[in-house]
């Protein structure tokens, strides 16, 4: 009687068995086909046998990583876009001004306090509204058309339509042109050269780029980064090694290479430490040794407003600054920076920086600029 218990139990078993294998199978008949994976961009294909193994889960989409710098043209027109009203609150002002029906003495006072918020300085202000005044409608009925026009030509006259804004990278005699770029604490330098790089890779430079900021080996680790888009040779140092002996290995490598520019980073440093400013004198008289220093690049962050003017000052001392950078003029009220600090080195603005991408960085353009912000698309 237990055997054939036991018997019974085996078949209800078996046919419970072969029932769900039948109900399996037929389900999977139902089930779409599975489609191909797509094919990964060549960054991601899997890798060869003993090499790490990538990551099961599909990465989000990256940006793809454009080596081909965009087209000067096209990108006039992308940071044109970040300057102007919609996205610059400098802009906002001028504009917002510009509309209203009469300028009374509060429509004045709003235009004054927006000049100085976006760092015009005082001077420079003063003048602008003088002009300004004597220029519209005495009966204080403003006809906004013309207050643009007098504001476009006031705001050129300010940031100055004539100097030469190139750079110069004319090394002597088979010799390569330097660029020195120097500049407090995060203002943007290494992203500038990276961004410049790719320029001057675009115009058929031979670049080498000198990893002088041997501070932290992440400044090279960065500056590299930057290099290996383009192809560029990055020549470092140990960390905490001598930054100026890394710019003399960089110039020999640029003369051995026969490269005609050689760009220098340098460690962020306070314009009020004389010991670090002294070194900054090192590394070019270092240079200099082996290749002239043919421009020498500041960089301003847009954003610090007055404190820039200093900073300005002091570097403009010690390396002779011939170019300035204002980085981050992205979304940033403080454009107006441009004027004076023009006016406290002698110096023209060349290159102005807007974002972080790598196509971000255009040559001061006065008219492109102060278009740009006037224009309210
Ligand atoms: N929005 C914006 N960010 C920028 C711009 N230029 C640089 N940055 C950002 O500013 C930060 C500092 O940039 P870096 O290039 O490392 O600055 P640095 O001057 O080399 O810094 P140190 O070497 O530490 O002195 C980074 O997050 C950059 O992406 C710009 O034009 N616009
Ligand atoms: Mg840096």
């Amino acid at each position: 009687m237990d055997n054939f218990f036991w018997y019974v139990m085996a078949a209800v078993a078996a046919v419970l068995v072969v029932a769900a294998i039948v109900i399996v199978v037929g389900r999977r008949r139902e089930l779409p086909p599975v489609p191909p994976a797509p094919e990964l961009p060549a960054k991601q294909q899997p890798k060869a046998e003993g090499e790490p193994v990538a990551p099961t889960q599909p990465e989000p989409a990256l940006e793809p990583e454009s080596d081909v710098p965009e087209a000067a043209g096209s990108r006039l027109t992308r940071l044109r876009r970040r300057l102007s009203a919609s996205n610059n609150p400098f802009a906002r002002g001028l504009l917002g001004l510009l509309a209203a029906d009469r300028l009374d003495t509060e429509a004045w006072e709003d235009l004054e306090a927006t000049l100085i918020t976006a760092d015009l300085g005082v001077g420079p202000t003063d003048e602008l509204i003088g002009a300004l005044r004597r220029e519209l409608s005495i009966d204080g009925t403003s006809d906004p058309q013309r207050a643009k026009e007098v504001l476009r030509a006031e705001l050129l006259r300010l940031v100055g339509t004539d100097a030469d804004r190139s750079l110069n990278l004319a090394g002597a005699d088979g010799v390569p042109g330097v660029v020195l770029v120097v500049g407090v604490n995060g203002t943007g330098k290494t992203t500038t050269i990276g961004k410049l790089a790719r320029v001057l890779v675009a115009e058929g430079h031979q670049v080498v780029l000198a990893a002088a900021d041997t501070f932290r080996a992440a400044a090279a680790d960065q500056l590299q980064t930057w290099g290996s888009r383009v192809d560029v040779p990055v020549v470092r140092g140990p960390e905490g090694g001598d930054p100026a002996s890394v710019a003399f290995d960089a110039i020999e490598a640029g003369l051995a290479q026969g490269a005609d520019v050689v760009v220098v980073d340098t460690a962020g440093r306070l314009h009020t430490k004389a010991g670090l400013m002294d070194e900054l004198g090192k590394i070019k008289r270092v240079i200099e040794r082996k290749a002239p220093v043919t421009e020498v690049l500041l960089v301003i962050d847009a954003t610090t407003g007055q404190n820039g003017l200093m900073q300005a000052k002091v570097f403009g001392e010690v390396v002779q600054v011939t170019g300035i950078v204002l980085s981050k003029l992205d979304g940033s009220a403080k454009g107006g920076i441009v004027v004076p600090v023009q006016r406290e080195l002698g110096v023209p603005v060349k290159l102005i920086g807007l974002g972080e991408g790598p196509d971000d960085l255009a040559p001061f353009d006065p008219e492109g600029f102060v278009d740009a912000l006037l224009s309210e698309a």
